[in-house]
């Protein structure tokens, strides 16, 4: 799967299946309104583990700063990524058909102490807000781009009407 942009990728979006992709678009599309380099890969931690194992071992030397994962089911993969690297993982519970999301929602918020995933929502609002944090943990260190998320937050505000007719 594509979705890469010009310069060299600071957020990695992982998920388990192309299935995910319905959802996790709405992070990619985030971060491409943004400005915010980026790559998706599909890694599965039960299809593909030895995937998911090289790609969060050489996340940071590959000069990614902020990983998204998102799963559905018995959602390992979030965890599975952070037990691995030291950089933020961010995890979105994809919405599955069985239980609705509440599978992938309990397997990715319920870590152990001491290997941390920063749990988003459930689905499409999970997903673009997982591009919101990402591209917020960046602007930390990155003036322009919090400049863009500013503007990017105003804009929203205008949108909003007062009236709901
Ligand atoms: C998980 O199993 C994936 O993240 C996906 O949400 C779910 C179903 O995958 P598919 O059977 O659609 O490939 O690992």
């Amino acid at each position: 799967m594509t979705g890469e942009t010009g310069s060299a990728p600071l957020v990695g979006i992982i998920m388990g299946s192309r299935s995910d992709w319905e959802t996790m678009r709405h992070a990619a599309e985030t971060l491409e309104k943004l400005g915010v380099a980026h790559e998706t890969r599909v890694v599965s931690a039960h299809r593909t583990p030895e995937r998911l194992f090289d790609y969060a071992r050489t996340a940071a030397g590959r000069g990614l700063k902020v990983i998204i994962a998102g799963a559905g089911g018995a959602a390992h993969l979030p965890g599975m990524a952070a037990s691995m690297t030291a950089l933020p993982v961010l995890g979105v519970p994809v919405e599955s058909h069985a239980l609705k999301g509440m599978d992938s929602l309990l397997s990715i918020v319920q870590m152990p102490a001491g290997i941390p995933v920063g749990t988003l929502a459930i689905g499409r609002a999970g997903a673009v807000n997982a591009g919101l944090l990402a591209a917020a943990i960046l602007a930390t260190s990155d003036s322009a781009l919090a400049g863009r998320l500013d503007a990017w937050r105003a804009a929203q505000t205008a949108s909003v009407p007062d009236s709901p007719a």
